[in-house]
């Protein structure tokens, strides 16, 4: 099992360690591509990396996945365009989402969940666990 894990970037990272715990539960279902969206301090390397090379590497990626996670609670470009992709590919996908009295996630990932290929999880962190077994049985 390949898992492309998507949580924001450049869109802010005040999420990063949350991601890295997600990330870790997630590697007992399968190989995460993308660990580097959990490290809190972004390798030197990746940030010698050209914007081409990043999007051809991660789209290669998403290609080569079999399903993806993303954490959508920080509204990100990059994470609604790998979602976006993601779809036009047929892949299995799981967004989390975190609601607050502030936040109201996009209609365009809401509105997708089709309860099956495309899953929307309104969640708090201590309920991961479980709505990944589900997901992954
Ligand atoms: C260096 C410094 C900051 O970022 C870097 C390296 N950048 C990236 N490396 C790998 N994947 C990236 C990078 N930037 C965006 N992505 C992909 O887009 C990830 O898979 C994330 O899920 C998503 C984040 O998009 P933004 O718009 O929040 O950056």
């Amino acid at each position: 099992m390949k898992i492309y894990f998507c949580g924001s970037i450049r869109a802010g990272r005040q999420d990063a360690e949350l991601y890295g715990r997600l990330i870790d539960l997630l590697k007992q279902y399968g190989s995460v591509l993308t660990e580097h969206v959990g490290f809190k301090e972004l390798e030197k390397s990746e940030k010698t990396l050209t914007d081409k090379f990043i999007h051809d590497r991660d789209i290669d990626w998403l290609k080569e996945c079999n399903v993806v996670v993303a954490e959508v609670t920080q509204p990100s470009l990059g994470v609604g365009y790998e979602i976006g992709r993601a779809v036009a590919m047929d892949k299995k996908i799981l967004c989390l989402f975190r609601p607050s009295p502030d936040k109201r996630l996009s209609a365009m990932i809401s509105g997708a969940d089709d309860g099956s290929n495309f899953v929307v999880k309104n969640y708090q962190e201590e309920e991961a666990q479980q709505i990944f077994k589900d997901f992954f049985s």
